[in-house]
């Protein structure tokens, strides 16, 4: 048991969290990897959602509002780290959800459809694996023709970066939530934004049901200048920690 009191508690948990997923089969063990690179980031940002973060999210809700097709992509680390959320915000998008791995398998996607039904989702897609994404070679170009083959919306948190490249050759509007504002699905995305999947997922959400003028937001948004205000603020984070 950790103790709430322990001033890294958040952090702790969201550990447990991860290994409990490799432990079930439902986070890939390369998983602890990625969880540990995006913590060291989410260090540098203060572990709390910054403005540009805020204001990221509000620009993919607003790309959910003007969909015609919206799919959120879940791995294994999504799904265990923010599951319950990812499928609220499904259900108040009317987006789908399609499980697909990076490093494919049946019993693991099936482990994670189940626990994403835990949750109250329904009808998510994955395991059909009836399409291929333009480009990539290897399983994780297998998809569903009914999710991400056919969205013009997709949000694909903690997502690899030859992916995420070969969805916008596929003239798809990329989503995505990544730590790292480095990373190459950062700067290949549409909408990046930079916080923890766990504060992104609950923002995004929120910022949904506030839009009024989505066109608008959209067109005020400048991507490349958002990831530059979160490098800003790690830089002057690592020069004034002192
Ligand atoms: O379940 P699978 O088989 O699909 O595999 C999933 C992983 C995450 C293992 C796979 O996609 C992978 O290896 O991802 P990468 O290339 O390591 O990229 C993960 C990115 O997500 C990195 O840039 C991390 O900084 C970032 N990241 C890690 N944890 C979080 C995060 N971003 C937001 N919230 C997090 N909790």
């Amino acid at each position: 048991m950790i103790p709430k009191s322990h001033p890294r508690y958040e952090s702790l948990i969201l550990r447990k969290k991860i290994a409990e997923g490799v432990e079930k089969g439902i986070v890939h063990i390369t998983g602890l990897i990625a969880h540990g690179r995006g913590e060291a980031f989410d260090y540098l940002l203060g572990e709390k959602t910054q403005s540009f973060a805020s204001k990221a999210a509000r620009a993919a809700a607003a790309f959910m509002r003007v969909a015609k097709k919206a799919v959120i992509s879940v791995n294994g680390n999504a799904a265990m780290l923010a599951g319950k959320e990812i499928v609220k915000l499904g259900k108040e998008t009317n987006a789908k959800i399609e499980v697909n791995l990076f490093h494919r398998s049946r019993e693991r996607i099936e482990k994670i459809i189940r626990l994403l039904e835990s949750y109250g989702g329904e009808n998510i897609l994955g395991m059909e694996g009836d399409a291929r994404i333009d480009g990539l070679e290897h399983d994780r170009a297998i998809c569903s023709y009914d999710g991400i083959y056919t969205a013009d919306v997709v949000l694909v948190p903690l997502e690899d970066g030859d992916r995420c490249e070969a969805l916008k050759k596929m003239g798809k509007i990329v989503l995505t939530v990544d730590l790292n504002p480095l990373s190459r699905t950062a700067r290949m995305a549409d909408v990046t934004i930079v916080d923890n999947i766990t504060r992104a997922i609950p923002n995004i959400r929120k910022e949904y049901k506030k839009i009024r003028d989505a066109e608008k937001i959209i067109r005020e948004w400048n991507n490349e200048k958002n990831l530059q205000q979160a490098l800003d603020f790690i830089c002057d984070r690592l020069r004034n920690l002192y």
